[in-house]
């Protein structure tokens, strides 16, 4: 990783341990951002930590995704947060502000600097050249409380972009093509770092919209280089003065460099039901498409606003489509409502949504049964739209808008000539949705609503564990699967008790209760299992019903942190045991506690076969302590005692 940016960064914020690949480091993070729906259980947490004001350069608070308000639940979640921000020092970006991603991007953002935030997407940050990570809250809360973040020290991958996009590519098909090439997998463990002449023709929103989408190869993070094109958009959102240039030296050593050419690309779409299941749009043409949904923090920009309603202009939306559009903060709806744009969007028949995440989480506009919806989101899990049969597809804003004029899959290179989408001199800049907090904020009180539930303890690890296998699932599970969303879900994220009712509902509705029985068990999974979002809920929930251990092929990152620091074990199983393990089965593990603390294998019994089950702890040192004492709460307790 010699050279590359990456490392200069982590190099410069390094606390602990070295810049090895797979080996454990810990970095000095400087700015921290939280959502509400993962923010309520960060500040939860970071109550219990008992420091009086945040210890980072910059921490925000958004508001973007509970805002749905079917109950009072929301609302007294977004109380509670504006609560904590004032007496811990921490902006607050209201309900109405924007998506996080978007408005950190244009607000706060920059080059050189290291961002932890509680939303597997904060990589976007990476478009201006931020070495931006996603993370549990536990972890974020850490860190506000000026904690160094650990992390397995990524490997590098170089994509070298070449020539420039034809008509009607977008930033879009460069990330679609790298999902085809390498799947959700292959960024496990990496950080993608982007280099070569192609750099300097993309804007920092498409570089944005790449980064952002590099959540959905697993990587740790993305990042571009900050140039005259990022010193540029600074200077329009009247933030110059935070521009660093930074690039990697020309003999920087990448683990492999992957060669694309932009004009080689084509419109590309992802299918049902993973960002990795992509095609050419063109192969799929003439599908009948009922829903199309703009925006999310992927492709919600001036820049993508802009071009939909060119598009749009004169034209209406097809009679069997309905379409929505978000955009990604109060700047760019301000902008399109001044300009002329937004008048565009309604006059062609779109619906337009608040600025938050919307439909892209579940929140609203769950399409029809078997309805085709087109996105320009992130995410097609199973379900993650509401309606479980909906076939979901991912593209381009291009895509998206060719699809609600003509009510199928189009390829937007039939539609002439694109439009030609200039970027202002200027932004529109104003921060008054942003509440800066008091200077002695000792005196304020934090509001909790009913719905706001004290957080569940795990016990310290046992040395004995036998129980049954209440689940076997395959590879790439999301935690999605594990913890749906939704709008009848996500009022619950602070509610524990509540919200456990709901782990694996879609995948097998009586989970819970079988989970509650059975006074606990075991999950047995494939390959990456807990991809995608960073909700640690997928693991605290689990951990109220009791599981104790996962025994997986391999674990996405963001969730193996989040299952250790609640105090499940993650176990590493082979192909041969993950066959040999059915549903029912009862394992039985001794000696637990001494295997964990000496980093050893396993070796038990599977109670129905006689056969033996060996699992492996994938914990670094420092998470072993973690897990033997039932979590990094109770860790960071014993530490007080
Ligand atoms: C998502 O896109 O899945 C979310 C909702 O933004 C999550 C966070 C959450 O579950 O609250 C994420 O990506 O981390
Ligand atoms: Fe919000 Fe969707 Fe982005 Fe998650 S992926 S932060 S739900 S817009």
């Amino acid at each position: 990783m010699k050279g590359t940016i990456a490392e200069k960064v982590l190099r410069s914020r390094l606390v602990a341990g070295d810049l090895e690949p797979g080996q454990e480091i810990a970095i000095r993070i400087d700015q921290t951002l939280t959502q509400d729906a993962t923010g309520t259980l960060a500040c939860l947490q970071f109550e219990v930590l008992g420091i009086p004001r945040v210890r980072t350069e910059l921490s925000v608070s958004y508001v973007d995704h509970n805002t749905l308000q079917t109950g009072f639940e929301n609302a007294d979640d977004h109380r509670f947060l504006q609560s904590i921000a004032a007496k811990y020092g921490i902006l607050f970006s209201r309900p109405g502000n924007g998506i996080c991603h978007q408005v950190h991007l244009e607000r706060f953002g920059a080059p050189g600097k290291t961002l932890l935030g509680s939303d597997s997407h904060t990589p976007t940050a990476g478009g201006l050249g931020m070495v931006a990570i996603g993370a549990g809250g536990l972890e974020v809360a850490a860190a506000m409380a000026g904690q160094p973040f650990y992390l397995l020290t990524p490997q590098v991958l170089g994509v070298r972009l070449t020539g420039k996009f034809g008509p009607w590519v977008a930033a879009k098909d460069v990330i679609l093509e790298l999902l085809r090439q390498l799947s959700v997998r292959g960024g496990v463990g990496k950080v993608i770092e982007y280099l070569g002449p192609g750099v300097a023709t993309l804007s920092v929103p498409e570089r944005a919209t790449i980064t952002n989408m590099g959540a959905e190869l697993g990587a740790t993070s993305s990042v571009f280089p900050s140039d005259e094109r990022t010193r540029q958009f600074l200077e329009a959102q009247g933030r110059e003065e935070v521009w660093a240039e930074l690039s990697a030296d020309e003999e920087a050593e990448y683990e492999q460099v992957i060669e694309l050419d932009l004009a080689s690309l084509e419109p590309l779409i992802a299918q049902p039901h993973s960002p990795d299941a992509v095609a050419p749009v063109a192969e799929l043409a003439g599908t009948p498409v009922h829903q199309v949904c703009i925006g999310s923090c992927t492709n919600s920009s001036l820049q993508d606003m802009l071009t939909v309603a060119a598009m749009l202009k004169g034209r209406t939306v097809h009679p069997d489509v309905s379409l929505t559009i978000s955009p990604g903060s109060r700047q760019v709806l301000r902008m399109i409502a001044a300009n002329g744009a937004l008048a565009a969007m309604v006059a062609a028949g779109a619906r337009i949504l608040e600025t938050a995440c919307g439909p892209c989480i579940g929140m609203g506009q769950a399409p029809a049964t078997n309805a085709v919806s087109l996105r320009s989101f992130n995410r097609n899990f199973p379900g993650r739209s509401g309606t479980p049969s909906a076939q979901v597809y991912l593209a381009s804003p291009e895509v998206c808008v060719a699809a609600a004029l003509t009510g199928q899959i189009t390829d937007p290179r039939d539609f002439g000539n694109p439009p030609a989408i200039a970027l202002p001199d200027r932004f529109e800049v104003d921060d008054g949705m942003v509440i800066l907090p008091p200077e002695d904020g000792s005196e304020v009180e934090v509001v909790r609503g009913p719905n706001i539930k004290p957080l569940p303890q795990a016990d310290a690890l046992p040395d004995t564990l036998e129980l049954e296998v209440l689940l076997k699932v395959g590879d790439n599970i999301t935690t999605d699967d594990i913890m749906p969303a939704g709008a009848n879900i996500l009022p619950l994220r602070s509610n524990i008790p509540a919200l456990s009712r709901h782990v694996f509902a879609q995948v097998d509705p009586d989970f819970a209760e079988r989970a509650l029985e059975s006074e606990g068990g075991f999950i047995v999974g494939g390959s990456n299992y807990g991809q995608g979002s960073s909700r640690e809920h997928a693991a605290l929930a689990p951990m109220y019903l009791g599981v104790r251990a996962v025994l997986a092929q391999s674990f996405a990152r963001i969730h193996q942190a989040n299952l250790v620091n609640f105090g499940i074990l993650p176990l590493e199983i082979d192909e041969y045991t993950y066959e040999s393990l059915s549903e029912g089965d009862v394992l039985r593990f001794e000696g637990i506690r001494q295997a964990v603390a000496a980093g050893e294998t396993l070796k038990g019994e599977n109670l129905r076969s006689g056969e033996a089950c060996t699992a492996t702890p994938v914990l670094s040192e420092r998470q072993r302590q973690i897990v033997l004492a039932g979590g990094m709460l109770n860790c960071i307790r014993d530490a007080l005692e």
